[in-house]
């Protein structure tokens, strides 16, 4: 399979733990490249449209405020099959559900507060990628 790239954040119920580099050492072991990353605080209008597929969930008011609380840590990932390689080492949306070993399991708070956002797809890597970073920035 060819490299693929998946777009990360590390979210700020972790940067406010300093988990940062804690949590880079599980995506590094997994075998995936970090081949962007800044550290950011999103602004209110980034995290709505970031989330726009969640607006009419119940939640979606919470995960907004949530996003724009702390910093955040944005990342491009790179590796074979990087997008579900990356869904795998995360776990679960919900900790309490994340098999042992994950990035949710070892530190996530809540399904809510779970430490790290991972694409789902390629074409909503392709978006979120481009919501954050130019392609210049990626460097492989
Ligand atoms: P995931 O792809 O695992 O991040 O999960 P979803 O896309 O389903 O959810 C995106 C974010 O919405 C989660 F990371 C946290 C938030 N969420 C809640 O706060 N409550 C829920 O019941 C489901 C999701």
């Amino acid at each position: 399979m060819a490299k693929q790239h998946t777009f990360s954040i590390i979210k700020p119920d972790a940067t406010e733990r300093n988990l940062t580099g804690a949590i880079n050492a599980v995506i590094e072991k997994a075998g995936l490249r970090i081949v962007a990353q800044k550290r950011i605080h999103m602004t209110r209008k980034q995290a709505e449209t970031f989330y726009a597929v969640h607006k009419e969930r119940p939640f979606f008011g919470e995960l907004v405020d949530f996003m724009v609380s702390a910093p955040v840590v944005v990342q491009v990932l790179e590796g074979d099959n990087a997008i579900a390689k990356y869904r795998e080492v995360m776990g679960a949306t919900n900790p309490a559900n994340a098999a042992e070993g994950t990035i949710r399991k070892l530190f996530a708070k809540s399904v809510g507060e779970n430490s790290v956002h991972g694409s789902d797809a390629p074409e909503t890597a392709a978006i979120e990628i481009a919501q954050f970073f130019a392609g210049n920035e990626i460097v492989g």
